[in-house]
């Protein structure tokens, strides 16, 4: 990021905070379905691919995704110098014995960056997770009458075509080499300044913003060359402040037709409060119809001045609030995707600790999730305060909401936004109350019929909270008590309720219907049986923690049989990629056939998988367990004196009582044996 224009907007900031304050008293709210603005596409953040070791942000991601609900995350990548001698002489041409022992090489860093992406892929992130490239590149390329800190930071005249070579074939790497998905690239950071990305010429009114526009071309011809032509972008991803200089050169872009085509969503930066710059583009890509092209905050917190440095920066509760009231600005002043700077705290190399000589890798502080101890041998990471916060508004408003009119008077809760999610079953009203705790009552009208709303909340001493719930009933809900000082989350789902091995019966019409149902899971050390019993047509089974699915993006366990045949899916502690979990579980059937079906559901929490029984008999051994009827099971053995090898002796076997046992023929003197569940296992 950047620190250029971060004061910018301040008189319009407190015009707008000031505004709303009308002394700390009751609030209500009327939360009009009817009136829609921009769909939401993700939250999430960046996530730098230098931290990557292989297991040591396991835990980070797995609480972004499971804790968070983060759904959008811009992968890093510093710097853009690899191509550290030309490939050979010709930019069209890519000599790949070069290149792939840059990519390949385990001695550089390129494998942490494949890895992680697969790693990401592998949690279902496959068009949701994208590399950006930052900081300058190989001084052969760069204009060598441009040094700065002696460094070369812009791409010299005629380049073009080799810096889009660079760029391309790594992405072709990543995509035909390591088979990694991903459909967007952000191909260049904040090329208007040096040292963030490769600079490039842009003159001020950046409408006619040459050698941008030219290396941008090259891209997108070098990209369909090599058959990624699904292969979009994101950007521009500018430092400055675009009412000042042509909207981040979306003009430039969006007059070639070439680029207009590749552009997938406009990407900004905004260190400031008041939603700046977001309203400006916003309405830029409105007047002049850009749609679907939405604007992604690509990068967003409040500012922090030591935080690229090196030097720590202030987490506290104030500080970490803000870094929600900036995330509501922007959706309540039209982005559909915001990525926080950054997930956790690490290591760049394009930026510098302002010593003289300057030391070009240093730690970055920025993180959702701070780095224990820089020098130790493995590092360890720890949530701050403002992952929770961002936590409020990431974990409920879901890729594929609407943000919705709210008006009425809402006290001093501000910022404060609504959304629907129609294939959800989910209204949700997220805000910030800074003053003291303030009841909150109102309507929601055209919304989904959602039976209550409840309430979570983060303060400085508690995260991510459960406040109670208040029922929904004839399009009105009484007031609930807003705790003071906190970020909150009202949500409701219109999901019915499930008890523990008790059926309901449903009926869904033809096509792609969905009902969804929802299970409050109490033992996180057990099983939880998600079931569908004799559909009379075809159906589809999700599960989803805190959230339904919608049966697209945000499936967390799927069990899909063809015909009319039963669903069922298993979710263990153990299980990915949402482990069991206290908490509200969601399951979601969906009509796959061309008639309307009728079916049976059911949640049962089981104990844990575990020995009941181990015993001789006339020259067996018997072995007996307690089972879940339509579950898959294996048996295993290894010999006494033990390998560490265990051998399959029996299975799979499906389970037909809760009960189940196999004898064996005895092998050897003594051996162990153990009993395994197949993850997921299906009727
Ligand atoms: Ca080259
Ligand atoms: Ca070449």
């Amino acid at each position: 990021m950047t620190m250029l224009f971060r004061f910018l907007r301040l008189s319009a900031l407190a015009a707008a905070v000031l505004g709303p304050f009308t002394g700390m008293k009751a609030a209500t709210i009327n939360v009009s379905g009817g009136t829609t603005y921009q769909v939401i596409d993700g939250i999430g953040a960046n996530l730098n691919f230098r931290g990557w070791d292989g297991t040591n942000l396991v835990p980070v991601l797995d609480a972004m995704l499971d804790e968070a609900g983060f759904s959008l995350f811009r992968v890093v990548h510093d710097l853009s110098d690899w191509e550290a001698q030309n490939d050979d002489a010709n930019p069209l041409n890519m000599n790949w014995d070069y290149f792939n022992s840059v990519y390949g090489s385990a001695t550089n860093e390129f494998p942490k960056l494949w890895d992680m992406m697969a790693f990401l892929n592998s949690r279902g992130f496959t068009d949701r997770a994208f590399i950006a490239f930052m900081g300058w590149g190989p001084d052969w390329m760069m204009d060598s009458n441009v040094v700065v800190l002696g460094k070369r930071p812009k791409l010299r005249a005629g380049m073009e075509a080799e810096w889009a070579e660079t760029i391309a074939s790594a992405l072709i790497y990543a995509r035909h080499t390591r088979g990694l998905q991903f459909n967007l690239v952000s191909p260049n950071n904040e090329s208007d300044i040096n040292f963030e990305g490769v600079r490039m010429d842009m003159p001020v009114l950046e409408t006619n913003a040459t050698q941008y526009i030219v290396a941008m071309r090259k891209l997108v011809e070098l990209l369909d060359a090599h058959g990624m032509t699904n292969l979009a972008f994101v950007g521009p991803d500018r430092s400055k402040a675009p009412a000042n200089v042509g909207y981040e050169s979306i003009p430039a872009l969006m007059a070639d037709p070439l680029i207009r085509n590749r552009m997938a969503h406009f990407g900004i930066h905004s260190y400031v409060d008041g939603g700046g710059y977001t309203p400006e583009v916003v309405s830029y890509v409105t007047a002049n119809n850009l749609g679907p092209r939405r604007v992604w905050l690509t990068e967003f917190n409040r500012w922090c001045e030591t935080c690229d440095f090196g030097v720590a920066g202030n987490y506290d509760w104030a500080a970490s609030a803000q870094t929600a009231e900036y995330l509501l600005w922007h959706l309540q002043t039209g982005a559909s995707a915001a990525m926080v700077y950054e997930g956790y705290d690490s290591i760049y190399r394009h930026h510098n600790d302002g010593a003289n000589p300057p030391n070009w890798t240093v730690w970055g502080f920025w993180g959702l999730f701070g780095v224990n101890q820089t020098n130790a041998p493995v590092l360890t990471y720890l949530p701050r305060k403002h992952f929770y916060t961002m936590a409020q508004v990431s974990k409920w408003v879901r890729p594929g909401a609407r943000r919705i009119a709210v008006g009425g008077g809402v006290g001093g809760l501000w910022p404060i936004s609504a959304y629907k999610h129609d294939a959800l079953g989910q209204v949700t009203i997220v805000g910030r109350n800074p003053g003291a705790a303030t009841p909150l009552n109102g309507t929601l009208a055209n919304v989904p019929p959602v039976g209550e709303l409840e309430l979570y909340y983060t303060t400085a001493t508690t995260n991510l909270a459960y406040g109670g719930s208040v029922p929904v009933s004839g399009g009105a809900f009484p007031a609930i008590t807003i705790p003071s000082n906190s970020v909150f989350t009202l949500t409701g789902f219109t999901a019915k309720r499930l008890t523990n091995g008790v059926a309901r019966v449903g009926s869904l019409p033809p096509g792609a219907a969905l009902d969804h149902y929802r299970f409050n899971v109490t033992n996180p050390n057990g099983r939880l049986q998600f079931e569908v019993r004799s559909p009379t047509g075809d159906v589809a089974l999700f599960v989803g923690k805190t959230v339904p699915s919608d049966g697209q993006t945000l499936v967390d366990y799927r069990s899909d049989q063809p015909g009319a045949a039963g669903e069922m899916v298993l979710v263990r502690p153990v299980d990915l990629p949402k482990r069991l979990a206290k908490g509200p579980w969601f399951l979601s059937v969906q009509n796959r056939s061309g008639t309307p079906v009728n079916y049976e559901v059911q949640v049962t929490s089981w104990e844990p998988l575990a020995l009941h029984g181990i015993a001789l008999a006339s020259g067996q051994v018997c072995v007996a367990w307690n089972s879940i009827p339509g579950a898959t099971y294996l048996v295993q053995s290894q010999p006494a004196a033990a390998t560490g090898e265990w051998a399959d002796v029996a299975g799979p076997l499906t389970a037909s009582s809760t009960n189940e046992s196999v004898c064996l023929p005895l092998s050897g003197a003594a051996a162990f044996y153990r009993v395994l569940e197949a993850p997921n296992s299906g009727l």
